[in-house]
């Protein structure tokens, strides 16, 4: 299971560097503090069971419920499914079809119990991830959230999630505002959708 994993992961990262992103890392990111580096999301599973350790306690679905939606498009949400314990990641397109610059802060799930922005980075040969406090989308622009390079890393799932599954996402902005999407859940070997 691994071995195919880590494959995989390979196999992301090229697809990553050979269509680069639209916006490059350092233009929107803004990453908090220097997270622990690792070569792969297959050492999440080997990591003391408490998770990624960047989870922090989100609003609660109640508040977001409440929230006024943003003049956000998210769309071409899907779920990279991967077997427990390690998290599963998820990628979507976010078009802002707003006035202004919006912030996206994070993201939440009732069928996960932690829901983190990440980012992978490639340098020298080494993948590395880093949690995202905040990501830039200017009016107009379209980010990216894709294998190699941002995604949402989703942990503790609530219930047992598997392919063809269809995954709520709100997707939660600087401004108290909000963005839903649906997100289909692939196989672990799925390169984009
Ligand atoms: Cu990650």
């Amino acid at each position: 299971m691994k071995n195919a994993f880590t494959t995989g992961l390979a196999l992301a990262a090229a697809v990553a560097m050979g269509f680069p992103a639209v916006l490059h890392a350092s233009q929107n990111a803004r990453p908090i503090q220097v997270a622990h580096a690792h070569g792969d999301h297959g050492q999440h599973a080997q990591g003391n069971g408490h998770g990624h350790g960047h989870a922090r306690p989100g609003p609660s679905q109640e508040a977001i419920a409440a929230m006024p939606t943003a003049a956000v498009d998210i769309s071409e949400c899907w779920i990279r499914l991967l077997p427990l314990p390690a998290p599963s990641a998820g990628y979507f397109n976010a078009k802002n079809s707003g006035t202004d610059t919006v912030t996206l802060s994070g993201a939440a799930s009732k069928q996960y119990g932690a829901v983190m922005l990440h980012q992978t980075t490639h340098k020298d040969g080494m993948s590395r991830m880093s949690s995202v406090e905040g990501v830039d989308i200017a009016p107009g622009q379209m980010l990216q959230f894709k294998p190699g390079g941002y995604h949402i890393m989703l942990e503790k799932p609530a219930a047992q999630i598997k392919v063809g599954d269809v995954v709520p996402m709100q997707f939660l902005f600087t401004s108290g505002q909000k963005a839903e999407a649906d997100c289909e859940v692939k196989p672990a070997n799925t390169l984009a959708k």
